[in-house]
């Protein structure tokens, strides 16, 4: 049997002031930091190790795994950074705040913006400051590589090949993986792994800073998973997700 651990990132500062975050690059916040911490505290604690890291080329990702390594004292682990673990392009929406977007157009259509596995939310015009086409950690990329928005079932395309190409054959090679990553990318990933319906993976909610392990027959297929930490905190926290796009 194999084991593999998914930790979405501690709190952002987007993720507190309630924005749509997606390709924005913003930071933790001091709780983020925390949750961090103590992702990292629960997984010593649990006899955790790993052999190999992966995470998004933004920075909440990487650091929640950069503090959850340290608390580990496992920071020499050789960590690949990579765009396809990047967080769900949020398209025209990123920067505003969920809230006031639901109380613009509805819950519902907020809600199928958010978690309907095919339909984008608004894109970004191509020349609009917030597309990447000039950031240079996406320069290696072509241009039809650079999404001005995505559904998930986008972001299934893109973070399925990092798991069939090298993360599952690294597994069957016996490292032991970490993925720090984002809400819907890791939403992208379970789907896969589950099998979980375009209907069902509506209500699949990640919350911030939390070790959820996978384990795993020999050809992969999911035996059972579970978060480390208080359940109730993790279920009350997964709610408090599902309840950011609702108006107030
Ligand atoms: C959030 C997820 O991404 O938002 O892009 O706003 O995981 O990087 O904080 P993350 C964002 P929801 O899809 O849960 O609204």
């Amino acid at each position: 049997m194999y084991k593999i651990v998914f930790m979405r990132h501690g709190e952002s500062t987007w993720n507190l002031s309630n924005r749509f975050t997606g390709w924005t690059d913003v930071d933790l916040t001091e709780k983020g930091i925390n949750e961090a911490k103590q992702a990292g505290k629960l997984l010593k604690d649990g006899g955790y190790t790993f052999d190999l890291a992966y995470t998004s080329v933004l920075k909440r990702a990487v650091r929640t795994l950069w503090l959850a390594l340290d608390e580990m004292d496992m920071m020499y682990l050789p960590i690949k950074n990579d765009w396809r673990l990047n967080e769900r392009h949020y398209g025209a929406l990123q920067g505003l705040d969920k809230g006031e977007t639901a109380a613009k157009y509805g819950d519902e259509q907020v809600l199928v913006w958010r978690r309907s596995y095919d339909t984008p939310p608004p894109a970004l015009e191509a020349g609009d400051d917030r597309a990447s086409f000039n950031d240079p950690r996406y320069a290696g990329l072509s241009k039809e590589q650079i999404p001005l928005t995505e559904c998930l079932k986008d972001t299934v395309a893109r973070v399925v090949p990092v798991w069939d190409e090298e993360i599952a054959p690294a597994i069957k090679a016996g490292k032991k993986i970490i993925i720090s990553a984002h809400g819907n990318s890791l939403r992208a990933l379970i789907k896969m792994l589950d099998g979980i319906s375009d209907s069902d993976i509506v209500g699949l909610n990640i919350p911030n800073g939390t070790p959820l392990v996978y384990e795993l027959d020999a050809e992969l297929k999911p035996i059972r998973h579970y978060y480390l930490g208080d359940a109730d905190a993790i279920a009350a926290a997964q709610a408090a997700v599902a309840n950011q796009g609702k108006a107030k």
